[in-house]
């Protein structure tokens, strides 16, 4: 048994996530998490809600309310529709939290006694009106790129083009849209990345196994001409963890905050400790997930997150990590993925195109979607969600594979034999090839799931519903027993515990089907088949089972075509 640490990239408070967001962190962890607990490791996988920054400021204003009701609200909101899709963190927390507050106050205070923090004197534009400097978010006004009248203090929507608040053309402020801005110095401080690159480079340089997506990002960052910028960790911003050095006030720095990305993933930290917390438990609960000379040198830490997320946490928070000289537990693998499409297209959070987490739940039921996702988990290259798509996946790989498999048999059994597994007849050569073929097929499976290679292990898993159909057919247990009763005994004996073996295994991809499956076979035993010739024999003869609701329903051409019209938000 081993202990395994994992975290999902931390979703932006301001808005429901769409199914991109879903697929590229929160679910693949939690595939991993659900596995790694089925084969019996000590797991602990934390995910919260990324609460500060101007995102969340401005989302508040928007919805007209203080900023702390807003992230309280929609935490609650965000962490009900993670429920939804059965995301089974230990602990959902929040980046605002107290745990965050002193965490990322004390690793700033280190920092600066290890000397790898210095203040930069900076020109920021100031609105008079608003009484505020106007960093990213609250600025717009003309691109000096392409002239786009709505571009973005610090990037132009139209053109891509990065920008400076300085270099607006005619800026105006979004909080209140007055003109009257002058620019004013302010100071910020600096966390020193470059003076960490060698130490940054002998890390990432260790890091042999992770996926290259994953390496040829840091790589790129380290390396390319002005990669590696010593980096702004404070904001002028009122929403935000208040600056300070460990517990004592840092003088210059009063009314100024921690960026956002400085403290987002020191909340992976505070959320485990947030957990203790919840839990009435002390320190050292936590402190044995994440400091090397309290427990954690025997964990292996697993992070997930989507492509864009990479630099800053093969960079930055490394660098604040390494710098800190602390014995905190550090990234020992890093799965990263591509981004998922729409139809022909990208989701949009603002034009409001594709899918949002929950709009998917309230046409479907969360497996649906959670197999569909984790089948076409964009890792080697960028994936496409189409309604085609989707319609055939549910309809073959569940409905007419798996769905069809567990009603067939057990309508059949219940029909022939009665409400108890029937005794009749041994196992012989069909029965004898499908146990070895399906024990080679789970060890791939096992392997496939280790290396989090999520859609070759739902192939896999597709396949090894597959082998039970493709036995079914030519074992054919619904003409043997008009021949040979104590046969299709046996048959249906074999098959109503592969049906549980197809539960356990099936589980971390589609938890509530597998739930039901156990259900209607009688059964609380989850037990991992490692040994299939046990397995295939645990439920024995007389014991009781019922036949389960339809475990999938097909989604019709109608409804595709329905679907289709209704997600496509407003295209431009
Ligand atoms: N909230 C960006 C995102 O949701 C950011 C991730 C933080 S991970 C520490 O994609
Ligand atoms: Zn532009």
């Amino acid at each position: 048994m081993a202990r395994i640490l994992i975290t999902s990239a931390i979703p932006y408070i301001n808005g429901i996530k769409h199914l991109g967001n879903l697929v590229g962190s929160q679910l693949p962890a939690d595939l991993f998490a659900r596995y790694s607990r089925a084969r019996g490791h000590e797991v602990m996988f934390i995910c919260a809600t990324d609460e500060h920054g101007t995102p969340a400021e401005l989302a508040a204003a928007k919805a007209g309310k203080p900023v702390e009701d807003y992230c309280a609200e929609m935490h609650d909101v965000q962490a009900e529709i993670a429920r939804g899709f059965r995301l089974s963190f230990d602990h959902f927390g929040r980046s605002s939290s107290q745990r965050n507050h002193k965490l990322t106050q004390h690793f700033a205070g280190v920092l600066a006694d290890n000397g790898l923090i210095r203040e930069v004197a900076e020109s920021q534009v100031y609105s008079i009106d608003d009484g505020r400097f106007l960093p990213d978010r609250y600025i717009e006004g003309t691109c000096p790129n392409c002239g786009y009248t709505s571009a973005r203090g610090d990037q132009c929507d139209n053109c891509t083009k990065q920008l400076d608040p300085t270099d607006l053309i005619n800026p105006h402020s979004t909080v209140s849209g007055s003109t009257n801005l002058e620019v004013r110095e302010t100071k910020h401080l600096y966390l020193m990345q470059r003076s960490l690159r060698d130490k940054l480079e002998a890390w990432i340089d260790s890091k042999h196994d992770w996926p290259i997506l994953t390496t040829s990002i840091a790589k790129k960052w380290l390396n390319d001409g002005d990669g590696l910028q010593d980096r702004g960790i404070t904001r002028d911003l009122h929403w935000g963890i208040p600056v300070k050095r460990g517990d004592q006030p840092w003088p210059g720095m009063e009314g100024k905050v921690f960026y956002v990305w400085f403290d987002a993933p020191i909340e992976y930290i505070a959320g485990t400790a947030e957990w203790a917390d919840a839990n009435g438990l002390g320190d050292d609960a936590w402190e044995r997930w994440w400091r090397t000379d309290k427990g954690a040198s025997d964990v292996t830490y697993y992070q997930f997150m989507g492509k864009d997320n990479v630099p800053f946490h093969t960079l930055s928070f490394p660098a604040t990590i390494l710098g800190s000289g602390e014995p905190w537990k550090m990234v020992d693998y890093l799965k990263s993925f591509n981004y998922l499409n729409y139809d022909g297209g990208q989701f949009s959070t603002s034009r409001g195109r594709g899918v949002f987490m929950d709009q998917a739940l309230s046409i479907l039921p969360p497996d649906y979607w959670r197999w569909w996702l984790l089948s076409h988990a964009p890792e080697s290259s960028d994936a496409e969600f189409t309604w085609e798509n989707f319609q055939a996946s549910v309809n073959k790989d569940l409905a007419d594979v798996l769905g069809n498999l567990v009603s067939r048999v057990t309508k059949f059994a219940k029909s022939k034999f009665g409400d108890a597994i029937p005794a009749g007849g041994t196992f012989g050569a069909q029965e004898t090839a499908l146990i070895a073929d399906l024990g080679a097929r789970l060890r791939m499976y096992e392997t496939l799931m280790a290396q989090m290679e999520v859609r070759k292990a739902a192939a896999e898993l597709r396949g090894i519903w597959v082998v039970g159909n493709e036995y079914l057919q030519s074992a054919a247990p619904w003409s043997v027993v008009k021949t040979d009763p104590d046969q299709a005994q046996a048959m249906i004996r074999l098959a109503l515990n592969l049906i549980r073996i197809y539960a356990i295994v099936s589980a971390p991809f589609i938890p509530d089907a597998a739930a039901s499956m156990m259900t209607a076979l009688n059964s609380t035993d989850w037990t991992w088949p490692s040994d299939v010739h046990a397995a295939i024999r645990a439920l024995p003869a007389g014991h009781a089972f019922a036949v389960p609701e339809n475990l999938f329903r097909k989604i019709t051409d109608e409804e595709r075509a329905e679907w289709q019209v209704k997600f496509a938000g407003v295209r431009t």
